[in-house]
């Protein structure tokens, strides 16, 4: 059985599916501490600090692999830095602590271009290169590369991870985090809605579409274990944006789409961070190349929300 933590968020919603599509619904438990919108397959609530908890659902549904996605995003983490810290660490912990314990043999535990920091090589920055990053998300997500290694070389468990970029989706929304402007545009480009960004024009951050996220993840935990030359966590490159080239993009497509631009505290962090990544390690020892670029991604993004806009209309007039 494949516990998903996080089940209900950004990447948790779309995993969730694609694990329940390959491994098939009875191998794939979702928990989180919300329900779904539509249960489709099996759920628990789990609050990813309950220990006790972590360990009972563990042992009931006899679970082999975890992939813990429980865990609060940069912009959130700056407003609440200790419960940020306490989630994305001690939940850490309970799940590396229940593998050891509880024999799970499998971990996919994801982190994020927020590890790098002012010193690090802004361009084509490095798989190996200076992580000081500056948001508690970025500190804690560089902790847990170094504890996913640590629990691999000393415990023998298979953890596995990658440095996501911004995930882009129309499945479901990403939360608090600095990335984000990136899916909010979309939604209110296509409701007709001007957009005005936390982000300055200029602010060029790597993204990934979620369809290759996704793949990334199946294609580095598919991959045989002599391979996996990284047990940090693997620099994972696709495409890289500005919101003025993001706005370009959907304003081809929804030509009176407007835009306007007023920077918050999110700024500071974007720009602690890296315009663009070196992922040939992810290339060379499973086999990485990403598909979507930004044209591509935009047109998938329009069409899927204007489906999903109808859709609801459509509910709507009719009562449901
Ligand atoms: C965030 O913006 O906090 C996340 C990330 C880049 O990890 N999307």
């Amino acid at each position: 059985m494949i516990l998903v933590t996080g089940a209900n968020g950004q990447i948790g919603s779309v995993l969730t599916k694609t694990l329940r599509g390959i491994y098939g619904d009875a191998q794939v438990l979702a928990t989180d501490i919300r329900k779904p919108e539509t249960l489709e397959g099996s759920f628990e609530f789990l609050d990813i600090l309950d220990k006790k908890r972590l360990y009972e659902v563990i042992s009931q549904y006899k679970v082999t692999q975890i992939y813990h996605l429980a865990a609060i995003l940069s912009a959130t983490g700056e407003l609440r830095p200790k419960f940020a810290w306490q989630i994305n660490m001690d939940g850490l912990f309970n799940v590396l602590e229940a593998a050891k314990e509880l024999n799970i043999s499998k971990i996919f535990a994801p982190s994020s271009i927020a590890v790098f920091g002012n010193e690090t090589p802004r361009q084509n920055t490095p798989q190996h290169t200076i992580l000081h990053p500056t948001s508690v998300y970025g500190i804690s997500k560089a902790a847990l590369e170094n504890w996913c290694q640590y629990y691999t070389k000393k415990y023998n468990i298979d953890i596995r991870s990658l440095r996501f970029p911004g995930i882009i989706s129309h499945q479901s929304d990403p939360g608090g985090g600095t990335t984000d402007y990136a899916v909010d545009i979309f939604h209110y480009a296509v409701k007709g809605q001007d957009y005005e960004c936390f982000l300055r024009a200029d602010t060029r951050l790597p993204m990934i579409y979620m369809p290759d996220a996704i793949r990334a993840t199946m294609e580095l935990m598919h991959a045989p274990q002599e391979n996996i030359s990284i047990r940090t966590s693997y620099n994972l490159a696709s495409m890289s944006f500005t919101p003025e080239e993001i706005y370009s993009a959907i304003q081809k497509n929804i030509p009176d789409f407007k835009i306007s631009y007023k920077p918050d505290f999110r700024q500071a962090i974007a720009d602690s961070w890296t315009e663009s990544i070196d992922d040939t390690f992810a290339k060379n020892d499973w086999g990485w190349k990403s598909e979507f670029n930004i044209e591509d991604m935009t047109l998938d993004m329009i069409e899927n929300l204007k489906k999903k806009n109808k859709l609801k209309v459509d509910h709507e007039e009719l009562g449901v």
